[in-house]
């Protein structure tokens, strides 16, 4: 069964047609100079702070973080004291060794040909290898602009490279793993909730679940959402790929992203995705909309297990909830996310310099107060935007937003709270199990 395309997935694919005609420009490229490598040193950290939770099946977990030298610095330090803080066994894969607030930072490309690494796609590669850190230029480390096939900076060309080494690599070190948990810097994990939610699958079957993306006919696991193999879909993986590694080298030359490529080699391998949409999500909870449905799926009952596009700022406050959250037996909901991250944030007054991401734009106005009556009148309308110009927006969905300059949102409070009412307390979580 085809499903809709999210409308980011759509304008991949739009521009996955042109970018095939840029694999042409890569003739054209210089060669590199020589690699330089750093003795590889893997991380299994055995020092466990003794206020952490005995959280049942968290020692046979391999989690593997995903990063790159241009974002490292930025993103990874909030994860030394939360994401990683209780976990026995990780390994972060990037593309420079390095040590980074006391998590040591491994090349996962190091062992790859001579042929790959002179290609464009490695130029920041070959750079930080032989000069170092220090040679990244601002236009390296820039603030990266998204484009609808992602990104254009010379980090996010390197890292579709990394996944089927992440892979191979990750198993060479530790094969011994029921569950491998893939995330990237700017993911959060509820451990909690991923390890009750793992619990309930036979980890001897190959199973790879997350969150379905589509490019193509190849549905996927959307990497920075995070996803998860048992053993023997790693291994799976693993040995197809050593049978042709030239091939798969090639497949990762023509797709420009790296989880599709691990989706193909997946399927290849005669491994379904479990979609695993709301458990995984791809955007932070200021973007949540809190009511919706998808898939047939409405969060509101189902176990948060991991958001993306997190600020180090959000990672702390996820992480603050989730270890406060102490219901016996309960994993945290969306239900609870809603109740705890949002709602509270959702004021009385409407929030200047903030929008709320109200999708549907009615007309210019003059003044805040009519944007909120046409909200009003609209007996469906969950919360407004007045922006710089004047257009006012409503929106049918309940998100909080994030700041930004000019714009004034409010919230039709009495409505929100109903809605989220009839929704209910859920009394039996919702799981994803097939
Ligand atoms: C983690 O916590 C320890 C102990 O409180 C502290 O010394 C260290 O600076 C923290 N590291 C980061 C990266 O926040
Ligand atoms: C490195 O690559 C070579 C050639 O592809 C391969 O034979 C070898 O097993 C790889 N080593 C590791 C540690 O992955
Ligand atoms: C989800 C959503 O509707 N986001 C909107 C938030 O506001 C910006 C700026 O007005 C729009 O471009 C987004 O589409």
């Amino acid at each position: 069964m085809l499903f809709s395309l999210s409308p980011r997935a759509a304008r991949r694919l739009y521009i996955f047609a042109s970018l095939l005609l840029l694999l042409d420009l890569y003739a054209l490229y210089a060669r590199y100079g020589p690699r330089h490598h750093n003795g590889l040193m893997y991380s299994i950290n055995g020092q466990i702070p003794t206020d952490c939770p005995q959280l049942p099946g968290l020692s046979e977990v391999m989690l593997v973080l995903k990063t790159g030298v241009t974002e490292a610095h930025d993103k990874l330090p909030i994860h030394r004291n939360t994401t990683l803080r209780c976990i026995p066994n990780y390994v972060v894969w990037s593309d420079f060794s390095e040590e980074i607030a006391d998590i040591p930072v491994h090349d996962v490309l190091y062992n790859e040909s001579a042929t790959l690494h002179q290609l464009p796609d490695f130029k920041l590669y070959t750079k930080v290898q032989t000069h170092g850190r220090d040679a990244l230029t601002p236009s390296d480390l820039g603030e990266e602009i998204s484009t609808p096939f992602g990104k254009s900076s010379p980090g996010w060309k390197l890292d579709k490279w990394k996944f089927l080494p992440m892979i191979e690599h990750t198993l060479a070190h530790n094969p011994a793993a029921k569950w491998y948990v893939f995330m990237e810097a700017d993911t959060y994990v509820l451990w909690p909730n991923m390890l009750s939610w793992l619990a309930k699958f036979d980890p001897a079957q190959p199973w790879y679940l997350g969150n379905q993306m589509q490019i193509r006919d190849v549905v996927f696991a959307h990497g920075g959402s995070g996803f998860v193999l048992s053993r023997p879909a790693m291994e799976a993986a693993v040995s197809l790929l050593a049978e042709k590694r030239e091939h798969w080298d090639k497949i990762t030359r023509q797709e420009w992203a790296g989880d599709c490529v691990l989706g193909i080699l997946l399927k290849e391998a005669g491994i379904k995705l479990t979609w695993a949409w709301p458990m995984l999500q791809i955007a932070p909870p200021k973007e949540l909309d809190n009511f919706g449905s998808n898939y047939g799926r409405t969060p509101w009952c189902y176990p948060a297990v991991s958001f993306h596009h997190l600020k180090p700022r959000e990672i702390r406050e996820l992480n603050w909830v989730d270890r406060m959250w102490t219901v016996e037996g309960a994993p945290l909901l969306y239900r609870d996310v809603f109740w705890q991250l949002a709602w509270p944030k959702m004021t009385v007054e409407p929030a200047e310099h903030w929008d709320n991401q109200s999708g549907e734009e009615k007309k210019i106005v003059g003044t805040l107060e009519e944007c909120r009556k046409m909200c009003e009148e609209d007996t469906h309308c969950l919360q407004y935007v007045m922006k710089p110009d004047g257009m006012c927006a409503i929106g049918r969905d309940a998100r909080l937003g994030d700041k930004s300059k000019s714009f004034t949102s409010g919230w039709m409070l009495d409505r929100i709270e109903a809605t989220a009412k009839t929704l209910g307390n859920c009394p039996r979580p919702h799981w994803i199990l097939k």
